[in-house]
């Protein structure tokens, strides 16, 4: 049976760090599902239908990855899609306290769903939606760092 999981996450905006992990989760599940939360103890910058479609164009090269808009529990839209699996990617140490919380707390909901963890890429391992955001707050390039599609937005955000 064809293996499918599901990348959650604010993506507010999808950095390279992001796109690390789909991309190399696209080459190990047959399918993957970037879907789009609210997460409740952030402020967005973009809402979730810009959100949308920066992913659309930041993946439209992978041919196995779609993306999706959610709202409410992610393992109950991860049941709704039928998929088991939830990818996410691991920085640093901080990271993992907090990845450690909702994994625990998404297994007791549904002890069904794995949750398949990939370390990012050194390259990437400083980078985070918000870093980026301040960066282009005041008016640094930013272009390294995401994809052109999201450097544009930025720059029309903090116009
Ligand atoms: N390198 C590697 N991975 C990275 C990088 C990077 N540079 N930057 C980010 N990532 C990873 C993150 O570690 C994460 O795995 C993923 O990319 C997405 O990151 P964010 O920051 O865009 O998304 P989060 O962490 O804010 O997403 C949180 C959710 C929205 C998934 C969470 O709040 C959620 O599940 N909400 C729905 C309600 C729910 O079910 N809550 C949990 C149970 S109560």
């Amino acid at each position: 049976m064809p293996k499918t999981a599901i990348c959650p996450g604010s993506f507010d905006p999808i950095t390279y760090g992001h796109l690390d992990i789909i991309r190399r989760g696209a080459k190990i599940f047959d399918h993957v599902i970037v879907a789009v939360f609210n997460n409740q103890s952030k402020s967005p910058l973009f809402s979730v239908e810009e959100r949308l479609e920066l992913i659309k164009e930041a993946t439209s090269d992978l041919p196995n990855v779609s993306c999706d808009v959610s709202q409410g529990l992610l393992v109950d839209y991860a049941k709704s899609k039928n998929v088991d699996v939830i990818l996410r990617g691991l920085r640093a140490v901080s990271d993992f306290e907090y990845e450690m919380q909702i994994t625990s707390m998404n297994r007791k909901l549904n002890e069904e769903i794995e949750t398949f963890f990939m370390m990012t890429n050194n390259q990437y391992s400083f980078l985070s939606s918000s870093i980026v955001k301040e960066a282009a707050k005041y008016k640094s390039d930013v272009s390294d760092l995401v994809p052109g599609v999201v450097a544009q937005a930025l720059i029309e955000k903090y116009k």
